[in-house]
């Protein structure tokens, strides 16, 4: 097997499965010549990627014919589920319709109108306009680049610092990484850029020990004042946030949290960003994060479930304040991509917001299948390696502790070098479902299409997969 064959000749037939794959090939391949995103290349290269080829409703198959149900929406992103013949047929008509052109330059698309009209509509009422991107990441750089347009045209170009938290996910570019708090990625390429600043977590399983979840909620919205006041509240521009933290593990703040968070912010005349890339398009049973948590942004940014990733699409929701200065003021706006409104991504997300829609999938999560996720999750936390377990709508998160406690402040964590996570995933994989390892928390966030019926297959699942993996602890003698 050389590196050089045809990729048409990797598949071979096979009875059992649609198509068969020869899974080596594509992994030798895959090995020599595809650098993967966040991937240790040495240690994949030994392992072998997983080659996924099909999917259909919450079920993926690999390349060898399994099945595994996705419990991570792809990558928190497949919202209306797989195997969705609508959005296809959308996208395929808009390609030959018109397949590309360009918002600048005086030009406009109507799926790219249609789309913005319907964001306006669906969005809380101060977001009357929107800025097309590729992803959550273009999507976070040109909220940096906007508030800082903002602050130099309201007459306060010293406002230049955004602050955000550690242990939040904002993206890989630049800015995105820069405004995250992930200490791995900082120490990669010399971030953060310059301007922009870290506060805590509002991490009450971690940090809150002693205090109620209210009075923690108030203390961790506190470290917000406390590094306004630090930096000088007239070089502060910006507070960006995830709703509930996605990649940091499912971080759900207290219902106090939020709401003080917003009086700071105007107290201090600092503009409130709302990173939705992950609990946008209804993940939290709203079709807004900040709906469910009670705060009214300035900018939202969104990505993934826009789509539900069939075709790349992110954006910012621009609400009125920043939009009317901008656009009164303002000029040009010196900054854009090639892809912006770009017409098939635009066709693909009508579709998608037409499906989440008519099936009433934001009001199922609130409903019905949040409520039965959080109910199967509860009762996990009897397993003897669960110490506790968090749910907000459609995302889940378990830790995985070495000694059970009454609260989670009692729990007695692995050594992170033990990475009973990773070993628990692995057993999850090879047992037919998708959980994220965050350290040795287990989260989900499957479509917002699933079943009643298929979260409970799910959580069957991971209970059996559990199960594997407090044997193997037990037996490497890691349990207290
Ligand atoms: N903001 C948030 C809140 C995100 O979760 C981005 C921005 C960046 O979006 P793009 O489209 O540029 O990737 C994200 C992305 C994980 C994981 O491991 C999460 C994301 C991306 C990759 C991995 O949970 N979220």
């Amino acid at each position: 097997m050389t590196t050089n064959t045809p990729v048409a000749s990797l598949r071979v037939t096979a009875p059992e499965v649609q198509e068969a794959y020869d899974t080596q090939a594509l992994q030798q391949l895959d090995s020599a010549h595809y650098l993967h995103p966040f991937t240790d290349h040495a240690a994949l290269r030994e392992r072998g990627a997983r080659v996924i080829v099909r999917a259909e409703d919450v079920y993926l198959w690999d390349s060898d014919g399994k099945k595994i149900i996705d419990g991570m929406a792809g990558l928190w992103c497949v919202n209306a589920g797989y195997g969705r013949a609508s959005i296809a047929d959308a996208v395929h008509a808009q390609l030959l319709q018109l397949p590309f052109y360009n918002s600048f330059f005086n030009t406009t698309n109507v799926p790219a109108v249609k789309l913005a009209a319907l964001l306006a509509q669906l969005s809380p009422p101060q977001f009357q306009h929107v800025f097309f991107t590729g992803s959550g990441s273009e999507a976070n750089d040109t909220i940096v680049r906007m508030v800082r347009r903002y602050w130099q045209l309201a007459g306060k170009p010293g406002r230049e610092v955004i602050i955000s938290r550690r242990n939040a996910y904002h993206g890989s570019t630049m800015a995105g990484a820069s405004l995250g708090g992930m200490p791995g990625m900082h120490a990669q390429g010399g971030l953060p850029i310059p301007g922009i600043d870290h506060i805590g977590q509002p991490n009450y399983a971690e940090e809150g020990r002693g205090m109620s979840e209210a009075e923690f909620g108030l203390h961790a919205a506190g470290w917000l004042e406390e590094k306004i006041l630090e930096v000088g509240p007239d070089r502060v521009a910006a507070f960006i946030g995830e709703p509930v933290q996605g990649a940091g593990g499912v971080i759900i703040p207290p219902a106090t949290y939020w709401p003080e968070i917003q009086r700071i912010c105007d107290k201090y005349d600092i503009l409130l960003v709302s990173d939705e890339v992950i609990c946008g398009f209804g993940r939290l049973g709203t079709w807004f994060g900040c709906q469910l948590m009670g705060f009214e942004p300035d900018l939202i940014a969104f990505a993934k479930g826009v789509t539900s990733g069939y075709v790349p699409l992110g954006g910012v929701l621009v609400g009125s304040r920043v939009a009317h200065t901008l656009i009164e003021k303002g000029g040009d706006f010196n900054h854009g991509f090639t892809y912006s409104g770009h017409p098939a991504a635009c066709a693909a997300a009508l579709e998608n917001i037409r499906i989440l829609q008519a099936e009433h999938l934001v009001e199922r999560v609130a409903l019905e299948t949040g409520p039965h996720l959080k109910a199967r999750f509860a009762s996990l936390v009897a397993h003897p390696l669960v110490g506790h377990a968090e749910t907000c709508g459609l995302a889940a998160g378990l830790n995985l502790v070495r000694r059970k406690g009454q609260t989670a402040h009692d729990c007695e964590a692995f050594p992170s070098t033990h990475a009973v996570g990773m070993l628990c995933r692995k057993h999850m994989f090879d047992n037919g479902v998708i959980m994220r390892a965050v350290g040795d928390r287990m989260i989900v966030a499957p479509p917002l299409s699933i079943s009643v019926a298929r979260i409970d297959e799910m959580v069957e699942r991971i209970r059996y997969c559990l199960d594997l993996t407090l044997e193997e602890v037990v037996a490497r003698g890691w349990m207290a």
